[in-house]
């Protein structure tokens, strides 16, 4: 039997090596891991579920919530993170739409997912954080007790579809990115050799595990490479900085690394002895980089990627790391910059569109062909809709995006699916929502609404918004104004609201 992604994270692992180090001095080595992930996979065994079925995963952070992933992927599943952040109305969506056999939810908020599940006929399963003083945490760690620690593993090819990740749409309607065994190994093993990682790697964990940079970049390149990590609950800066000395790398969205600058505690010697520190998921600034070197004597290492596409370029690790670029296209990864219309491929130095092509590339969206006709091409090129440009030695630029996208600390957000939530509010009558600069988050959401005779309270407008949007989709301001500037198609001219609003947070 073989199991792509399994066998070849696990391939030839050390079963004494440390994988993970827990805030509360808890440990895990490499095999206990496989002992616990195949305890998980007896369970979902015993529940039903078989190969191809989804497992959606909306939990706190933990290590065993880590370790259901690779029960997930054991036992033949396809797993489904969903953000910690998101409300029920938002589940209910994504459980629609996926079909899920299983839903594992926080057992905080067991009751209110009971009511969607039971609708819809998916079995509900909890699972909170294991600590050492409360040594149980929801019926899934308790139920996977009284399993074998051994698994017979699924036999799954490259093909075979490992995950499915959710990621919002223009429209408004997210949709599911379908992630395969060979997507995310062959992504795992490229990282691993182009970052150096090895057995000696003590990796600083403190991004969410359920997008593609906290999951498979973090978690499956330190399993690739027999590494260990220091598993944080989240981005807590005193634990980064009591942590930092004994880390040998730490992997971040821009908001970790301007966050650190503003710390006096964050000096040249707290990370003299660091390898690497890697950005992504957001555009850092130049001007970030470079303070990041005057302080620390160190390159931060850019990279760029996706949900559908797992990791598609970076900065080199022995070459230069250019401030303000995201490096060269992967090893086996190709790139071109295409004219948005024409889709021609434009030369060096010209803005287009990106496009990527290859073994990370997903292979569609779930139950979405017309969407998947729409930005993957028939000769397999992505169309990613960043706006790029190549320069002379070969880097890549991202200078901006074709599709109508914030990204806030490394989160996205659709306005469109803002736009419909404000929409239903009572007297507006219109809406737009923009990103605009903020020194914290990179961006923030602000909406630009024109409401009716009646007025309205952008206060009772923001709680009424609260049950349907994730927090950090919601505008961090609401602005009353008479009339949305628009141009002579009679469409909304966001640049003009972006440049009237950009001092807000700026
Ligand atoms: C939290 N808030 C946010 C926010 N995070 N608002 C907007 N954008 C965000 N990203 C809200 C909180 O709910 C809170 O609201 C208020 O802002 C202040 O929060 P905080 O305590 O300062 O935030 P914190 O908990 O410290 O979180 C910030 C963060 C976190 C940057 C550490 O957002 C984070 O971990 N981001 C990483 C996202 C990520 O992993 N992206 C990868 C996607 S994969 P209130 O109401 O309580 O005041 C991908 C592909 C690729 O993109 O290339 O990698
Ligand atoms: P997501 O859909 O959450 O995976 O976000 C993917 C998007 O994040 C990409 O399409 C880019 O717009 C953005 N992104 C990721 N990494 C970078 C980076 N290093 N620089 C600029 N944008 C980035």
């Amino acid at each position: 039997m073989t199991n792509q992604l399994f066998d070849g994270l696990f391939g030839h692992y050390n079963p004494d090596a440390l994988l993970a180090i827990l805030p509360d001095g808890r440990r895990y080595t490499y095999q206990g891991a496989v002992e616990t992930s195949a305890r998980f996979a007896n369970l979902l065994t015993d529940y039903g579920i078989q190969k191809g079925d989804r497992v959606a995963v909306q939990v706190p952070k933990s290590i065993e919530a880590a370790l259901l992933y690779i029960g997930c992927i054991r036992a033949g599943a396809i797993f489904l993170p969903l953000n910690t952040a998101y409300t029920a109305s938002e589940i209910s969506y994504f459980l629609e739409d996926a079909a899920p056999a299983l839903f594992v939810c926080d057992p905080d908020r067991a009751d209110e997912m009971k009511a969607i599940t039971d609708s819809l006929n998916i079995r509900l399963e909890t699972m909170g954080v294991l600590q050492a003083e409360t040594p149980e945490a929801g019926s899934l760690i308790h139920n996977a007790k009284s399993t074998p620690t051994e698994f017979k593993n699924m036999d799954c090819a490259g093909d075979d579809l490992a995950a499915i990740l959710y990621t919002s749409g223009t429209t408004g309607r997210s949709k599911g990115a379908m992630l395969s065994h060979a997507n995310l190994l062959s992504n795992s093993q490229t990282l691993k050799d182009l970052w150096q990682f090895t057995s000696d790697d003590v990796l600083l964990h403190a991004l969410p595990i359920f997008h593609t940079h906290g999951l498979f970049v973090a978690i499956n390149v330190v399993l690739a490479s027999g590494a260990s990590m220091i598993f944080l609950s989240g981005f807590k800066q005193d634990e980064i900085i009591n942590h930092l000395p004994s880390s040998t790398s730490m992997m971040g969205v821009p908001t970790f690394y301007t966050r650190l600058l503003g710390d006096e505690r964050f000096t040249r010697e707290l990370v003299s002895h660091m390898r690497l520190f890697i950005s992504g998921s957001a555009p850092l600034l130049a001007e970030t980089h470079i303070q990041f070197e005057e302080l620390t004597g160190q390159k931060i290492l850019e990279r760029y990627g996706m949900t559908e596409t797992n990791m598609n370029t970076s900065n080199p690790y022995d070459g230069e790391r250019r401030a303000g670029t995201v490096g060269f296209p992967l090893p086996g990864v190709s790139v071109k910059i295409c004219h948005p219309e024409t889709g021609d491929e434009l030369a060096d130095g010209e803005i287009g569109i990106l496009e990527v092509k290859g073994p990370n590339v997903f292979s569609g969206y779930w139950n979405m062909p017309e969407k998947t006709a729409e930005e993957l091409r028939e000769n397999g090129f992505f169309i990613t809709g960043d706006l790029a440009k190549k320069d002379e030695d070969g880097y890549i630029q991202i200078v901006g995006r074709s599709k109508d996208l914030i990204i806030s600390g490394g989160y996205n957000i659709y306005p469109k699916e803002v736009e419909l939530a404000l929409d239903e509010e009572e007297n507006i009558v219109e809406s737009a929502v923009i990103g605009v600069p903020h020194s914290d988050f990179g961006e923030a959401v602000v909406a630009v609404v024109v409401c009716n005779d009646k007025g309205f309270d952008p206060t009772i407008a923001m709680q009424n918004i609260k049950s349907k949007l994730a927090r950090y989709k919601q505008p961090k301001e609401i602005i009353v104004v008479e009339t949305l500037p628009r141009n002579t198609m009679g469409k909304v001219q966001k640049n003009i609201l972006r440049d009237s609003y950009s001092h807000l947070f700026a």
